[in-house]
């Protein structure tokens, strides 16, 4: 843990907040405990038809059509292409977090990239009773995923994930991560600190002959002995020519997720990591998970593929490839 963290409880309401404004805690950043509450929506955004579409663009829908573990050579090619375009449409759209920008700004931002990327956002109409409204996830403080872009505010103090997925090329490629917005209390920081750590730990683990539970292995112990928990509810996934398919990658370690890795197969891996409680519970909008108890979760994602040496990063920029050496943000 580092030297500086200090756990908030220990900070009192009229010690001065830590952030330097010179202002007291409770009138600074002391957190609420205001919930994140649903906001109007906005209409439905379109995309042009010369825009290739998954199966569901139209009518909903999720993956009922199996897809090889393995991918042919071509098709791990155009998801280089593709998880590298959603790389970057990840890191445009996470320049405009800011306090004051709603988050169906940021939807509407992450649509336009998609389109003049000249693919589709892949979350668009993705799922049944209801399909998922809008085109990238915006998850905000205990909203763990699955978070709707709407018209509530970003406030200083904030986090925030977006999990942006492209569909381009026949393929998918899905990647996420969570920014601060404005200035933000410690606990947080440590938070998106341990689960950025937890998802290098992960993506560490991956080697052809093991079973994908190393992963869940790896990212459970780094989470709890930094005093956080780890998400059940939703898992890493196979992705290729379908948005999630085989294998599930259990960001936990359970001794039958025992899919063993092979090169050439891609998946996600994209933990969610909570302060409190690891238990969700759903809105009625049918989608937005957030924690039972109110306390913050932040999240990584990559999209990657199995090779004889262990991980390539699709969704990472190809200049900025993780050699699981200098500069590992696992290390601290
Ligand atoms: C209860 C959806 C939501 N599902 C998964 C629909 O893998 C994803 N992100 O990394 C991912 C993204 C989206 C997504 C966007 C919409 N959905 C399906 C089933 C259940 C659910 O929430
Ligand atoms: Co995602
Ligand atoms: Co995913």
């Amino acid at each position: 843990m580092s030297g500086s963290y200090q756990p908030l409880s220990k900070v009192r309401p009229n010690d001065v907040c830590w952030c330097g404004s010179g202002l007291k805690f409770k009138r600074c950043h002391r957190p609420t405990t205001d919930r994140v509450t649903p906001a109007a929506l906005s209409p439905t955004r379109s995309v042009p038809a010369e825009i290739e579409r998954p199966h569901y663009a139209e009518h909903g829908g999720t993956d009922d059509r199996d897809e090889p573990m393995v991918k042919s050579a071509d098709v791990i090619e155009r998801m280089r292409r593709t998880g590298a375009a959603a790389g970057e449409i990840l890191r445009r759209v996470g320049e405009a977090v800011a306090p004051g920008v709603t988050t169906d700004e940021l939807d509407e931002l992450c649509h336009q990239l998609c389109i003049e990327a000249g693919g589709y956002p892949s979350p668009l109409n993705y799922g049944t009773s209801p399909p998922f409204p809008k085109s990238v996830c915006t998850s905000v403080n205990e909203v763990i995923c699955h978070g709707i872009p709407d018209a509530r505010t970003l406030r200083d103090g904030d986090i925030i994930n977006l999990d942006v997925t492209l569909f381009r090329e026949g393929v998918h490629g899905d990647t996420n991560a969570t920014w601060e917005v404005g200035s933000v209390d410690p606990e947080s920081r440590r938070l998106i600190e341990v689960t950025k750590q937890c998802t290098w730990r992960g993506i560490q683990a991956v080697t052809p002959g093991r079973p994908v539970s190393d992963i869940g292995r790896a990212i459970q112990d780094h989470a709890e002995s930094r005093g956080f928990s780890v998400v059940r509810a939703f898992v890493g996934h196979g992705v290729g020519t379908e948005f999630h398919t085989r294998p599930e990658i259990l960001h936990y370690f359970h001794p039958r997720n025992d899919t063993v890795m092979e090169v050439g197969m891609t998946f996600t891996i994209e933990p969610m990591i909570a302060v409190g409680a690891w238990q969700h519970q759903i809105w009625d909008d049918g989608w937005t998970a957030v924690t039972v108890d109110g306390k913050r979760t932040a999240q990584f994602e990559h999209t990657l593929v199995v090779t004889e040496s262990g991980a390539e990063l699709l969704t990472l920029h190809p200049d900025r490839q993780w050699s699981g050496s200098g500069g590992d943000p696992a290390s601290d």
